[in-house]
């Protein structure tokens, strides 16, 4: 637990941020897992700003899909600080579709609260780096 503190950004996505029990729920693990919520904000984020924030994926099939998703409810934005952050986070979002999540980590965020590939709950920054940018993208 000696690890760097550290910041990252975590977001609720469309698919579980009208849920109040879903994101206790969420909420509960990462309290449990050492790490503090330092600011939070629920907004409707824009086609454009979904564009921005996943600028990396642009030329990916999957993109137009990604955009509409994360524009189509509100998500819950969250930065989050601890020792490790950055990795404490990503491990318990668990693998990227939440079907593998299931099983290869049935405790991880996406095993218990995503759907597929797409609708998998939360997001989390891969690295510091990307964590930076991503959190003053999302908090002006
Ligand atoms: O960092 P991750 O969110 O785990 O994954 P990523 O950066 O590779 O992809 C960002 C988001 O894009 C991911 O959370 C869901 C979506 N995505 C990634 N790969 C696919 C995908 N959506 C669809 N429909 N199909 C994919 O192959």
């Amino acid at each position: 637990r000696g690890g760097a503190t550290e910041r990252t950004f975590a977001m609720l996505k469309p698919d579980v941020a009208k849920d109040s029990a879903t994101v206790n729920g969420i909420k509960a693990m990462i309290d449990g897992a050492g790490l503090t919520i330092e600011r939070e904000e629920r907004c409707r984020l824009s086609r454009r700003q979904c564009e921005t924030f996943y600028a990396e994926h642009a030329e990916r099939s999957f993109f137009p899909d990604l955009v509409r998703f994360m524009s189509s409810g509100p998500v819950i934005k969250l930065e989050l600080s601890g020792s490790d952050a950055v990795k404490r986070w990503r491990t318990l979002l668990g693998p990227t579709n939440s079907a593998v999540a299931r099983e290869k980590a049935p405790k991880s965020v996406r095993a218990l609260f995503g759907t597929d590939q797409q609708r998998n709950a939360a997001h989390g920054s891969d690295g510091v780096e990307s964590a930076k940018r991503e959190l003053s993208l999302m908090f002006k």
